[in-house]
This record gives structure tokens, sequence and C-alpha cells, in this order.
């Protein structure tokens, strides 16, 4: 999955970045390019715990892609280009300044993290606007030279369009799964998910909660109160003594953590785990995927060739010790093609080739 960051000049989006990649990342893509790309495995202690249960030869974390972006952090006149990772991002992290920090002048020299969010989800309408009129005059065309067909996508558009006019991004509107599936080519921004980072001063670390629930929530979008400074700093310290500071400034877990969490559930996405000799690994597939189509993330022929999946939630294998006493209470279910996969399954999936 690809999360694209952005945000406005030194509102802490390189620090945040650098705060998420302290914990078992890596960094990949190259500067030169004008971003940088940085791949974080997802924390999940069910992991660690069928690793312990299981000791296999490898353990395979998700794993998250964020990107960074110079070209943002630039003081240009707005509204300043967006960089085109953005389109490709399954979701965006837009980071907000909420610090006050008498060396570092906000672009718009005074912090109003409202503002921000207004202007950003302006931005993000604004460039979806063009695409909606750049398409829609090429539709235009296509009528007038008898091409009736594209009457039904002229409507869709408009509508759209309307939205878009009045400020509205479209992750507000409610599509559906076959509007969705029409409106992917387009890469619209306005309707990727959104968490709005609030990057907040040391000093607001007590009042998080508070800050997080003073923003009026929307549809597709989440607020998470981070200090992007201290966390770069505690990333950087040695695994072991980070637990220590988290508790010393009062903050239950690493923003990672709760950026992730909030990434998948604005994403509307769960994990799966797949057990055995060779690998325990985590798999990630939207919250709903029947078991055929959850068989088809590890390899296609797994979905091609489905024939039903033998399946134990982690709790009750946690909870009874083995995969062996899950069964003897009759915890290992086989499922079929209509089954819908849950969070936190173990799966092994039987298949035909
Ligand atoms: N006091 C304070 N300063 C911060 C915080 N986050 C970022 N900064 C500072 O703001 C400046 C810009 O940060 P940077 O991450 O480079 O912003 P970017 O332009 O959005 O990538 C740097 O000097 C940071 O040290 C924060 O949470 N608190
Ligand atoms: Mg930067």
């Amino acid at each position: 999955m690809q999360v694209g960051i952005l945000g406005y000049p030194r509102s802490g989006k390189s620090t945040l970045f650098r705060a998420l990649l302290g914990h078992k990342g890596h960094h990949a893509g190259s500067r030169k390019e004008g971003y940088e790309k940085g791949v974080v495995k997802v924390p999940d202690s069910r992991i660690d715990f069928l690793a312990g249960l299981y000791q296999p030869k490898k353990v395979t974390h998700a794993e998250i892609e964020f990107w960074d972006s110079q070209a943002l952090d630039e003081p240009k006149a707005e509204p300043h280009e967006l960089p085109a990772y953005l389109r490709q991002a399954d979701s965006l992290v837009a980071v907000i300044a909420a610090f006050n920090n008498p060396n570092v002048a906000h672009p718009k020299k005074s912090v109003n993290p409202q503002r921000d969010i207004d202007d950003l989800n302006a931005e993000l309408v604004f460039s979806d606007l063009i695409s909606v009129e750049k398409r829609l005059g090429k539709l235009a065309n296509d009528l007038k030279r008898g091409h009736k067909e594209v009457a039904d996508e002229i409507k869709f558009l408009e509508r759209l369009k309307t939205a878009l006019e009045a400020n509205q991004p479209l992750r507000s509107l409610d599509l559906t799964p076959d509007e969705r599936k029409a409106v992917r080519g387009f890469e619209f921004l306005s309707l990727k998910p959104v968490l709005w980072v609030i990057n907040i001063g040391e000093g607001d670390l007590p009042r998080r909660e508070e800050i997080e629930k003073s923003f009026t929530p929307t549809p597709h979008s989440e607020f998470y109160a981070v200090s992007a400074e201290i966390e770069a700093e505690i990333a950087e310290l040695p695994e072991a003594e980070r637990p220590a500071f988290l508790a010393d400034l009062g903050i239950a877990e690493p923003a990672l953590f709760g950026m992730i969490r909030h990434i998948y559930h604005l994403s509307g996405l769960i994990s799966f785990f797949t057990c055995g000799d060779p690998e325990v690994r985590a798999w990630t597939v939207p919250r709903g995927s029947k078991a055929p189509q959850a068989a088809g993330v590890i390899h296609s022929d797994f979905e091609k060739g489905f024939i039903r999946a033998e399946v134990v939630h982690f709790d009750r294998l946690k909870e009874f010790g083995n995969i062996h006493k899950a069964k003897e209470k009759g915890q290992l279910r086989l499922e079929g093609k209509e089954y819908v996969v849950q969070d936190g399954d173990v799966v092994l999936f039987r298949f035909n080739v």
C-alpha cells in the first residue's frame, strides 16, 4: 500500500517521515527525482506471537510505503504543484503545522490548523476539478460527433463537477462500488482517504485527544495529533530505550502505530495470516473480501483454483496455544467461496492448479 505525504512547507512532513522510518524502515527511491520513498513494516503483535509459535524460516510483515517530497517544501507561490506520486497513492497523510517554533516560520505567517486543512482540501478539490473539466471537454466533442454512449458518463461527471465547484471533496460523496470503479482511472486526489496529522508542540502532548476532537469530522478522513519532532527524536534512540521515553512523555505508542491503525481503518483494510513451516506472513485485504479474493492476494492461481479455506481466528489460536488444540475444540473451520475473511484470521487455502 502506498501513502502519499503532503502539507505546506515546514509543516513537519520530513520530520514525520524520519520518525516513521526510524521503526525498522528502509529508504528507497531517490532524492534526485524530488521524492523519497520509505518502506515500513506494519507492526503487529499478532505476527510476533505466530512467529514464536511456528518458528518459521521467514517472518513477513505487511508493508506500507510512505512517500515524502522535497518539492512541497519550496516556498513557491500557491497553489503549489502537487507531486505526481500523490495520484498513485492509496491514501494521503496531510501534515498540518500546529506547533509554535520561533525558528520555523509558517509560510502563511500564522499557525492556524483549520485554515490549512481547508486550504489543502481546496487544492485537492481544484486539482480534481481540472481533471473533470478536461474529460468533460473531450466527451462533449464525442457527443457532438454522434457518440451517444458517452451521455451517461457526462451526466455522472457533471455530478462530480457540481460537488467540486461547491468545494466538496469527492470522498464526501456516496459513490456506488460501480461508480468507484469507473473513476479509478482519474486518480482523483480528493477521493482518497486522508489522515490529517496535526503536528503539535511538545507542550500540547497531554491535550492530544482534546485537539483531535476539536476538528469537525468529515467522511473518509480522521485526525491524529503527534509531535513529529519528539517522534523523530525517539525513533533515533535504540529500540530498547524507546518505551521509557514514550512513557515519560505520556505517549501511549509511537506515531507509526497509531498512524497505521488510522490508515487501515480509513482505507477499510484488514489483515489475515498464513502460517507454516517456511513462512509466517501477514496479508492485507479490503474488509469484506471473500476467501477466494483473499487467496488471490497471495497468488492469482490460488483464486482461480480455490477449493476451500481452513480458518482459525488468531484469538482462538492464542487462547488454545496451538492449531491442534484449537482443532480439538472445534475452532478450525472449513470455509467455502462465500466466506468473508475476518481481521485476524489464520488461513490455510486449499486449491487446485
Ligand atoms: N518545535 C517543533 N518543531 C518542529 C516540529 N516538527 C517539525 N519542526 C521543525 O520544523 C522545520 C521544518 O520541518 P520539516 O520536517 O523539514 O518540514 P517539511 O518542510 O514539511 O518537510 C524543522 O526545522 C523541524 O525541526 C515539531 O513538532 N515541533
Ligand atoms: Mg520536507
